[in-house]
């Protein structure tokens, strides 16, 4: 039997990459076959992504695929809440800007006074985030409404290419629950919050479910790239949770960190759980793939490993990022902390300089050295996993054994043991390739290889090794919890 390919594209915020994958003896075996960066464009003030340069990488990955045998079918995720607007002709009215765009900033306080926030909070059930799509819309119909006028159909990015590539117009469920605009329990958009916000509801295209098949890869693109014909499939195009899909367990009740650019922190539900404390703890619920539920904190992650290195870069010194890790393992722990989610921390420009300057705000040590600010950056991560993790047992009412750690960043051992050690849990860390893998695995369940979410769930778990951590020094980490409390808590 020939083994059917897929081919999965993930972006993060830091790059892209095309793998190939496929089943074979109960395994999904993958090859990556391109990796390109994904850098955002500063043009005037606005940060915008480079969507056509990302389409036409999205090419390039489909002719390196065809140098490998092809595929039948072909997947996109990306980062959540960033869209493209369409005109009456299809044609993409501006780049997409970049959720660290600060067009947003005061904008839900201004969206309050519309409607208020518990009343968004318990129809969406999502974290408040300055770049949900409802606030980077409201900002448009405040700033820029001549555009909203203008724009006929909103597309989020991994809808966008899934239009580049079939002429079809879907908004897939899992990237909807990322814009703070659909109801959380009837799953459809929510006129009130768009009609107290004045955001046009006809913009918005038709949810469907993660899986769906959308269309073909259109004739015209077929014969400039020389390509057979294939389906695209509207995975779970939330790359969080085509991350989840691929967490290496069969227990139902789960604790899992996806690591890269963010951190993102949570457990799987059957329904979302949305209460007094859930807003209190400003928790998340995102849909995950089949409609189940993700209950999640985004935490800011390894942004601040990689802006600081692009400053460190800035000022002439290049290091990689296991360099930087072992620069950090080297220096005295539990010298000062930060909270990571502060906000002066969210945008581009001088992480390390920010993060002395909050030490010295909060009477604290200041990191001196790369390796200084580096051990303070994952010893902050590993205790605010720490402190989100009481805020989920909070609203589950339950208690995990264990963590899994998914995605780019667990090859920072460091932070996968700091992670064990400050959450007093066994950290079982793997697949690094998570995202491409949920991707994959949904590829396969439409294409009917895979029974359902459990067996994927299996077939990864044989396929791909893990590494495992136990907590150590316990006692000084449970000191360092309390100090790092304070410190949040006051600042
Ligand atoms: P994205 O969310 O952009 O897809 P990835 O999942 O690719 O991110 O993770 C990228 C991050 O992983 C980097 O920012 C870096 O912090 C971390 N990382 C990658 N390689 C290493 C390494 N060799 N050692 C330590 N950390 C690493
Ligand atoms: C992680 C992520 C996260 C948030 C952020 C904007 O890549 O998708 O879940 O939505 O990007």
């Amino acid at each position: 039997k020939t083994k059917n390919q897929v081919l999965a594209f993930d972006f993060g915020a830091s790059s892209g990459r095309a793998i190939i994958g496929y089943l074979e003896d109960d395994k999904i075996k993958m090859e990556e076959v391109y990796r390109f960066s994904n850098d955002p464009v500063i043009v005037g003030k606005t940060m915008y992504w480079d969507t056509l340069r990302q389409y036409y990488e999205i090419k390039q990955g489909m002719l390196k695929a065809k140098q490998k045998g092809g595929f039948k079918s072909l997947g996109i995720d990306t980062w959540g809440v960033d869209f493209g607007l369409l005109d009456e002709h299809g044609v993409l009215l501006e780049n997409a800007v970049h959720y660290r765009d600060d067009r947003t900033i005061g904008m839900q306080e201004e969206a309050f006074e519309k409607i208020p926030k518990e009343e968004i909070y318990h129809l969406t059930g999502n974290q408040f985030e300055n770049f949900n799509t409802v606030f980077q819309l409201y900002a448009l119909v405040k700033k820029r409404p001549w555009l909203l006028e203008r724009a006929e159909t909103l597309l989020l990015t991994p809808d966008l290419f899934n239009y580049f590539l079939t002429g079809k117009k879907k908004a897939e469920y899992t990237m909807a629950t990322t814009t703070q605009l659909m109801d959380a329990k009837k799953k459809v958009w929510s006129e009130e919050i768009l009609s107290a916000l004045q955001i046009p509801q006809h913009i918005l295209a038709d949810i469907v479910p993660s899986g769906t098949e959308i269309g073909e890869i259109s004739d015209d693109i077929c014969e400039e790239l020389g390509l057979e014909k294939a389906k695209v499939v509207s995975v779970a195009s939330h790359d969080t949770q085509s991350a989840v899909v691929a967490v290496p367990t069969q227990k139902e009740d789960f604790l899992f960190i996806s690591c890269g650019t963010w951190s993102l922190f949570g457990t799987e539900l059957e329904e979302p759980i949305i209460n007094e404390d859930s807003l209190k703890y400003n928790v998340s619920n995102e849909g995950g793939y089949g409609e189940t539920t993700t209950l999640l904190k985004n935490i800011i992650g390894l942004w601040l490993v990689q802006e600081s290195r692009r400053q460190w870069m800035r000022e002439g010194v290049e290091y990689g990022f296991g360099e930087l890790e072992e620069m950090a393992a080297k220096v005295k722990p539990f010298e000062s902390f930060i909270d990571p989610d502060a906000p002066e921390f969210n945008s581009t420009g001088n992480i390390p300089k920010r993060i002395q300057q909050f030490c010295a705000r909060t009477g604290q040590k200041i990191p001196e050295t790369v390796g200084d600010v580096v051990c303070c950056i994952n010893q902050s991560l590993a205790l605010k996993y720490r402190y989100t993790l009481e805020q989920i047992e909070a609203c589950t009412k339950k208690k995990y054994p264990e963590i899994h750690m998914i995605g780019g960043g667990i090859q920072s051992a460091l932070l996968c043991q700091m992670t064990a050690s400050a959450n007093n849990k066994k950290v079982i860390a793997g697949p690094i390739e998570a995202t491409a893998l949920g991707n994959i695995a949904v590829q396969l369940m439409a294409l009917g290889e895979i029974e359902n979410l459990k067996r994927a769930r299996e077939i990864i778990r044989n396929s791909e090794n893990t590494k495992e951590y136990t907590p150590q020094n316990t006692k000084q980490w449970e000191e360092a919890y309390c100090k790092f409390k304070e410190i949040i808590i006051h600042n």
